[in-house]
């Protein structure tokens, strides 16, 4: 059962890219943004302040967040398997599904298709005009019998390791709760002061109106990420750090899932459902509610930022938060930061 279960999600994995290559067609937004582009219509706010900078603001300033990578966090045109895995469990899980269960499924295909045009050919009525009686053979018994069960065993050690592994998670660094709704999601830091906010969608250029254009209302960039995967506020975490996330919903059952993290929770309301990862390349990864939620199920993108501590603690006050006294796993930080640098000078473009 177990064995089924992490076939079935592994499954499910694979066709999730090929669902949202689907849907993401290569468009071109007018680029009113330059690439890095500040979150929150930062741009369309400056041209009114030809005065002293109001000083009303000078608590803490938004993170510039990163561009994302060209071909990892999110599905790419033309790729057809699982995406890079940035996490120790999804690389074990994608060792798994590539190099175990795959291997296995197409020799057995090819070995019982290969049986049956055997016997299509050797038996034949034609050939055959009285058939053989014989109804036991021993030794094809008990080969048929044990083969299988050995595939099977084969298969469960790895597979019961790897769902253990997913469902015991180290000490956490961090707790987010994350809360589906129809049909955006809301996240919680309780460990940085309870923040609170909301992540919607951004829109295309094309779905506004002149006059909101013109008003100042944020539309998506290639800076921001992929049509239909862009949203407005990121789930920013610290890389190297092994983040909760407690998974629950208000409304309906939705179902937090990136991809790039093996990471799949459902969200139903009235319960807390846990899941972890842990990130040790910043970046940002991309991810969609992946339970049939209503109306707009395809427009709740994730979007989740690996940071620097540094950055990580910059964002949170940003947000008005603050970090918890002492400081977590130093040694995380100083492996995060030396990547830090690259994800944000990517070409902002996914396409
Ligand atoms: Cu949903």
């Amino acid at each position: 059962m177990k064995t089924l279960k992490t076939f079935l999600m592994a499954a499910t994995l694979a066709a999730s890219p090929a669902l949202a290559l689907a849907q993401a067609p290569a468009t071109t937004t007018a680029a009113a943004t330059p690439a890095g582009a500040t979150p929150a219509g930062a741009p369309s706010a400056a041209p009114a302040a030809a005065t002293p900078a109001p000083a009303a603001k000078a608590a803490a300033p938004d993170i510039q967040y990163a561009a994302p990578d060209r071909d990892i966090g999110h599905p790419v045109p033309g790729s057809w398997s699982l995406q890079p895995q940035v996490t120790e469990v999804g690389q074990e899980a994608r060792w798994m599904h590539d190099d175990v269960l795959m291997p296995i499924i197409t020799a057995i295909t090819i070995l019982v298709l290969l049986l049956i045009l055997w016997v299509i050919v050797r038996y034949r009525a034609k050939a055959n005009p009285v058939p053989s009686r014989t109804s036991h053979n021993t030794l094809i018994e008990v080969i048929w019998t044990l083969v299988p069960v050995i595939i099977l065993l084969v298969i469960a050690v790895p597979s019961i390791k790897l769902l253990a592994k997913q469902y015991a998670p180290p000490k956490a660094d961090l707790t987010v709760k994350v809360i589906g709704n129809q049909w955006y999601w809301t996240y919680e830091y309780p460990d940085n002061g309870d923040f609170t906010f909301d992540s919607n969608i951004l829109p295309e250029k094309a779905q506004l109106t002149a006059d909101e254009v013109a008003k100042g209302k944020r539309f998506r960039t290639d800076a921001d990420g992929p049509r239909l995967l862009a949203v407005d506020e990121r789930m920013v975490v610290p890389a190297g750090a092994v983040v909760k996330v407690i998974v629950t919903a208000n409304d309906v059952i939705h179902s937090f899932a990136v991809p790039a993290f093996w990471t799949k929770m459902d969200a139903v309301p009235g319960r807390l459902n846990e899941t972890w990862f842990k990130v040790d390349r910043p970046g940002v990864y991309y991810g969609q509610c992946s339970e049939l939620c209503g109306i707009k199920h395809g427009f709740m993108p994730i979007a989740v930022e690996a940071v620097s501590r540094e950055k990580f603690a910059q964002w949170v006050a940003s947000k008005g938060g603050k970090m918890p006294g002492a400081p977590a796993t130093p040694a995380a930080a100083a492996a995060a930061t030396p990547a830090a640098q690259p994800a944000a000078t990517q070409p902002a473009s996914a396409n």
